[in-house]
């Protein structure tokens, strides 16, 4: 079994349900396994001005390759109407991979055409890095760097940590 880290994000048609409806597409899928969820947080846009996101993550682990997994995730995309218009625009449900890593315990490095790992942007984003931590630490990336690490070089100004049941 592979065991992926991942990126969910919303900040249109109540994105709170958004990722409920994401996770539980997740648990209902037959060929992946959520293992762990993080907080939630609510973050202020990178890019266009939009409204703030909920953002989360979640480790799964799956026996799907990793094209296959981004296909799986694209279509719990497409089945919460996610529209691809306006690039880093409001979205959603914004579904990324970040880490895969293989049944051997390798962290991978894919650059195709559809698919770069690890999340090429995720080193210096918060909004992705502060829920990852959450679940671990002291995961590592391919660099060997890890998750505190690189969060320690990266401002977390106006993420804010909701407390469960906040809409
Ligand atoms: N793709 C390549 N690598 C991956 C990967 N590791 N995981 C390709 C998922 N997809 C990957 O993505 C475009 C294409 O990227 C996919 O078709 C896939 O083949 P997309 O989701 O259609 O488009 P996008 O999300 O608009 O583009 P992009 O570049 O992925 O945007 P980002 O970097 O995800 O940024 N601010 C806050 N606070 N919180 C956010 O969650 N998100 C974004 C989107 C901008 N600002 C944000 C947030
Ligand atoms: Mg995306």
């Amino acid at each position: 079994m592979a065991v992926v880290y991942i990126a969910l994000g919303s900040n249109m048609d109540s994105p709170h349900s958004q990722l409920d409806s994401a996770l539980e597409a997740i648990v209902q899928h037959p060929e992946l396994q959520l293992i762990g969820v993080s907080s939630r947080y609510q973050t202020p846009p990178i890019g266009p001005q939009q409204p703030d996101f909920i953002n989360a993550a979640a480790q799964l682990s799956t026996d799907l390759s990793p094209l296959d997994l981004l296909d799986a995730l694209q279509a719990i995309e497409q089945q919460q109407n996610r529209v691809r218009s306006i690039h880093w625009g409001p979205r959603t449900l914004d579904l990324d991979i970040l880490l895969y890593s293989n049944v051997a315990g390798d962290s991978l490095v894919i650059e195709s055409e559809r698919l770069t790992i690890p999340h090429p942007r995720m080193a210096e984003r918060a909004f992705v890095l502060v829920p990852l931590a959450d679940l671990n630490p002291q995961l590592a990336l391919p660099s060997g760097e890890t998750v505190a690490k690189l969060l320690a070089n990266c401002s977390q100004q106006g993420i804010v940590k909701l407390e469960i049941g906040t809409i």
